[in-house]
């Protein structure tokens, strides 16, 4: 790998583009990883890659969100497992979440390397292996859930995948905060909390967000105002605008 100066000006986008490659080479990604990993990137150039401040207001809705949780759970896949797998144990730490690996090609290699590299990362329970029940009305993989994880769940993270999952879950009844550069997705368009921002940048923006919220000892009433104040619709139509018209700089 070549080394990539700090002053490349797509230095960033470079070095997450390398997370993705190690994590295939580890066996935690999936080749379909890459291509994600492109179609991401694509949105993400639109949107000047940086955080919006819709996504910020976003991520802070979310923090709201998890905080007030009963059992909140984050969901992690090959990519989420590749790009940020420090940062979500911090985020799980810093708002009391379950960590659950769900797959969409859920190999039972794939799904012990993913626990085995959470857990070098400082998680201490990862779920997702026993998948002892299922999403009603999924037929693939990713309905392949704990019972005491995602089914149990009453606010789910759900990162990174365009698909069926998020309309099940929420069919379930759940909250759903997704993350998703592409605001057109299923699951950005299906979510409670749609965060149009990139995965490296968003996780540590809602941990922060947390901690301020919790410092700050936010009552259940200012969360749920902070909640009830997050237009999704203004989120999701501010975020398309942004990347049609290429706001660069
Ligand atoms: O690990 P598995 O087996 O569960 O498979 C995971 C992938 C990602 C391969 C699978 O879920 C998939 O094919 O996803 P899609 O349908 O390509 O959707 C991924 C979505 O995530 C797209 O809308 C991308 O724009 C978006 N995306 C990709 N990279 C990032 C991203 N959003 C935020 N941050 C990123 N870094």
């Amino acid at each position: 790998m070549t080394e990539i100066p700090d002053d490349h000006p797509r230095a960033q986008s470079l070095r997450t583009r390398h997370r993705i490659e190690e994590g295939v080479e580890k066996g935690i990604t999936s080749k379909q990883g890459l291509i994600a990993q492109g179609r991401g990137e694509a949105y993400d150039y639109l949107l000047g890659e940086q955080t919006t401040p819709s996504a910020e207001r976003a991520e802070r809705a979310a923090a709201a969100q998890l905080l007030l949780a009963d059992h909140p759970v984050l969901s992690v896949n090959g990519n989420v497992a590749a790009l940020v797998p420090a940062e979500m144990v911090e985020l799980a730490e810093a708002v009391d979440a379950d960590i659950e690996v769900n797959l969409f090609n859920r190999t039972e290699e794939r799904m012990a390397a993913i626990a085995d590299h959470l857990r070098e990362h400082g998680a201490t329970d990862v779920k997702g292996l026993a998948a002892d029940a299922r999403i009603p009305g999924l037929e693939h993989e990713r309905a392949k859930v704990d019972e005491d994880g995602i089914y149990d769940a009453d606010v789910v993270v759900v990162p990174l995948e365009d698909g069926d999952r998020a309309e099940a879950l929420a069919e379930m009844g759940k909250t759903e905060i997704v993350v998703d550069l592409n605001p057109m997705s299923r699951s950005a368009q299906t979510a409670a909390i749609p965060i149009v921002d990139n995965i490296v940048r968003a996780v540590p923006n809602v941990t922060r967000h947390a901690r301020e919220l919790r410092e700050q000892d936010s009552s259940r009433e200012e969360l749920e105002a902070i909640v009830a104040a997050f237009d999704r619709e203004a989120a999701l139509e501010e975020a398309e605008r942004a990347i049609r018209q290429g706001e660069l700089d």
